[in-house]
């Protein structure tokens, strides 16, 4: 396949600052392979189980990475980027000799001039271990202080989990992710151990005098269906569990709403844990994709990006129309990142850390991605336009390097910069990379006088 000419982009991006963090994202299980190289985790478990993936597929050998890091790390260095995100797999590290290859991939980074960022939990969870029970957390924090002493002199960021929300919602609540659990509101435990499991991997990381430290969750905001107070409550609730149960604990450390009162332990209990789980952050990670229009329920599943919501949900989520959609179906609404960032900067001032967008991208299939390019352009611009409203942003990764296993759907959506053939796994850079290549060229350019 031949690598297409780069596309000129639209007029030139605005600039940021000479220090801005300019990267993008991966997750281990989404590009690894080399699944016989380590203990087995929750995914492995889940997708050998019949219809739970839209295609089939497993990522038992993914986008090859584990055997290819090298040629993907000279990716990266051919992009121009500052910063590369990676997570790190607690399986992978448990199985003997399992960190030598995050070792070497740090190496390797460091080596080509790229920061490394490590997230310690992407959602492949050991598969003996259950975050319904509050020993993962403990278990979580002696896993990442072996991480942290054997790569804490290197990795520049640590972030503790990537969206705890939607492994919670969709592995636990829903059962669409592993480890394929549908249990609805009894899965509130899986959230508070999992924040537990946050603020333990924070005092470890400083225990072991790593560098600067954040999590990532996932939010978007919230537009309302209508103005009736039916849908005005529905639409509250969904942003308390998007956008407010797992960032009001470590950023204000309470529970929003009364919602510590549904988490597991006594009240003297869940108090001493939020101590724990509010231990300041050098930094905010936000993945930002759409927004989500939500109403009052409607008797009837409705769908929140392709996945089907049962009808027992206090809301329900509505089509936003007259936007182009990718191909996960979601709307694209750049606009949308900035409304964000300065909602969250008005709800928690002060006590929000400066914030870095950890993923922001879109599925669209071809070499020629001018969609991507808009896309990526236009949410680039939006998130000026918040740092020139007062937000303090300070990086932006973009999703993803390799088109890779997209969790239940398989390989059927295309989120990478790089395209990658399904059966040689041959990488090819599209054209959103080269347009990427050059817009970071122009970044790096000196100012005019
Ligand atoms: O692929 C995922 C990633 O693992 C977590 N954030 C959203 C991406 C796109 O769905």
């Amino acid at each position: 396949m031949d690598t297409p000419a780069p596309t000129p982009g639209p007029a030139p991006l605005p600039r940021f600052p000479a220090d801005f963090l300019w990267g993008v994202s991966t997750s281990a299980h989404q590009i690894e392979g080399a699944v016989g190289e380590r203990e087995a985790s929750v995914w492995d478990a889940f997708t050998a189980r019949e219809g739970v993936v839209r295609d089939g597929s497993t990522a038992e050998v993914a986008c090859d990475h584990v055997r290819r890091y090298r040629e993907d790390v000279g990716l990266l260095a051919g992009l121009g980027v500052g910063a590369y995100r990676f997570s790190v797999s607690w399986p992978r590290v448990n199985s003997p000799g399992g960190i030598g290859f995050y070792d070497r991939l740090v190496d390797e980074l460091c080596a080509a001039g790229v920061r490394p960022v490590a997230t310690l939990f992407h959602w492949d969870l050991p598969a003996g271990l259950d975050w319904l029970e509050r020993d993962t957390a403990e278990r979580f924090a002696a896993y990442v202080e072996v991480v942290a002493e054997r790569l804490g002199d290197r990795v520049e960021r640590w972030i503790t989990l990537n969206e705890p929300a939607e492994h919670t919602l969709f592995g636990h609540a829903l059962g669409v992710h592993a480890p394929g659990r549908a249990l609805l509101f009894d899965a509130l435990p899986v959230a508070h151990h999992q924040l537990l499991a946050h603020g333990l991997a924070v005092r470890a990381l400083r225990a072991a005098g790593a560098a600067r430290t954040g999590i990532t969750n996932s939010h978007g905001p919230t537009w309302l269906a209508s103005d009736d107070p039916a849908d005005t409550e529905a639409a509250a609730f969904h942003d308390l569990l998007l956008n407010r149960l797992f960032a009001e604990p470590v950023l204000l450390g309470e529970y929003p709403d009364g919602m510590g009162e549904l988490m597991p332990g006594s009240a003297s209990q869940v108090a001493a844990d939020l101590a724990v789980i509010s231990e300041p952050l050098d930094f905010y990670g936000i993945n930002y994709y759409a927004p989500t229009r939500v109403g009052a329920p409607l008797n009837t599943p409705s769908e929140f990006g392709g996945i089907p919501l049962p009808a027992e949900l206090p809301f329900s989520v509505r089509e936003i129309t007259g936007r182009p959609v990718t191909d996960s179906g979601w709307p694209v609404v750049p606009e949308a990142l900035t409304e964000l960032l300065c909602g969250f900067r008005e709800r928690y001032g002060d006590r929000l850390p400066p914030v870095v967008v950890t993923e922001n991208g879109c599925a669209y299939d071809g070499l020629e991605d001018t969609e991507r390019i808009a896309y990526l352009d236009a949410h680039i611009r939006a998130l000026h336009a918040a740092s020139a409203a007062g937000v303090d942003v300070r990086g932006y990764f973009v999703w993803t390097l390799l088109d890779n296993f997209e969790w239940a759907e398989g390989y059927t959506r295309r989120f990478g910069l790089v395209h990658v053939d399904r059966t040689t796994r041959r990488r090819t850079p599209k054209a959103s990379y080269h347009w990427f290549r050059e817009a970071l060229r122009e970044q790096r350019r000196p100012p005019a006088p």
